[in-house]
């Protein structure tokens, strides 16, 4: 069964072990490391023994940024983030940038093309994935909407950039709030990520906290459970009131849906 878990940003409390105990406390199963500067929230969580699903990006610049300096400050970033997520046993969520995209007026852009932006994003991928390897960190590379970035834009793009790296340390992600804009069917797109879905992101179809929206969540909950998917798929949303009143609810609304869906999808589906 799915394990659900919650951007530290998201959760009330004033350290991250408070976070966690109170994510805990709330339902979540796990509670993932989000907001800048990660490379000191992830030291904060290895030294209080703090358990973490994975780290969202926070890193300074972006693998394809219009500045050089910026693309450098960010590999530089990942791999230290890489060696700290092999103590915490938590891959690094990466993206191609965010923010800046060739479907939009040009000045939205990187100020490359989109094969040059392309290949500079595998170069860079390649190279934090060999220090993945040496250091024992893993990567996930997730799929974000095409006003976000024009590279890693579908779930299978993501996938793709991960069997290029053909490397057991990298996998990728679909979040369905980016999902709910570019896929023809969310369901069958996470099952066609087979074994390389390491990760998901959650939140309704106006990025609120999951059962505020329109999203198709029978549709996302289907295909997670015809997989047996038993990673973590974690909320990266804003929220509709205070964290202590809404994520007990949305927590209790995924679960709920993820049980209807189990038991649709047949018994070697359903948690024993
Ligand atoms: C940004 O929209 C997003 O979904 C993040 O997970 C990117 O790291
Ligand atoms: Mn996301």
């Amino acid at each position: 069964m799915t394990r659900l878990a919650v951007q530290s940003r998201l959760v009330p409390g004033d350290s991250l072990r408070q976070k966690y105990d109170n994510a805990r406390r709330y339902g979540f199963d796990g509670m993932e490391l989000s907001g800048p500067v990660m490379i000191d929230l992830a030291r904060e969580a290895v030294r209080d023994g703090v358990p973490v699903t994975a780290m969202c990006s926070g890193h300074r610049g972006w693998f394809i940024d219009p500045d050089p300096e910026q693309v450098r400050a960010c590999r530089e970033d990942v791999k230290v983030l890489l060696e700290l997520g092999a103590e915490l046993g938590a891959p690094l969520i990466v993206v191609p940038i965010y923010g800046r995209t060739h479907n939009l007026p040009p000045h939205c852009g990187t100020g490359r093309t989109r094969e040059e932006d392309r290949a500079l994003w595998l170069e860079g991928l390649r190279e934090v994935t060999d220090h993945a390897e040496r250091v024992g960190g893993s990567l996930v590379v997730e799929a974000i909407n095409r006003f976000e970035n024009s590279i890693s834009v579908k779930v299978a793009d993501a996938v793709g950039f991960a069997r290029e790296m053909d490397s057991t340390q990298v996998r990728a992600m679909g979040d369905v709030f980016h999902m709910n804009i570019e896929e023809v069917d969310m369901g069958a797109s996470l099952e066609a990520a087979g074994d390389l879905l390491g990760y998901v992101h959650l939140a309704d179809s106006q990025r609120l906290e999951p059962g505020m929206g329109h999203l198709d969540w029978p549709n996302v909950f289907a295909g997670l459970a015809r997989m047996g998917y038993d990673g973590f798929a974690s909320m990266e949303c804003h929220l509709s009131g205070p964290g202590e009143e809404v994520l007990p609810v949305a927590v209790e609304f995924l679960r709920r849906g993820m049980a209807e869906a189990a038991s649709a999808a047949g018994p070697a589906s359903v948690p024993a």
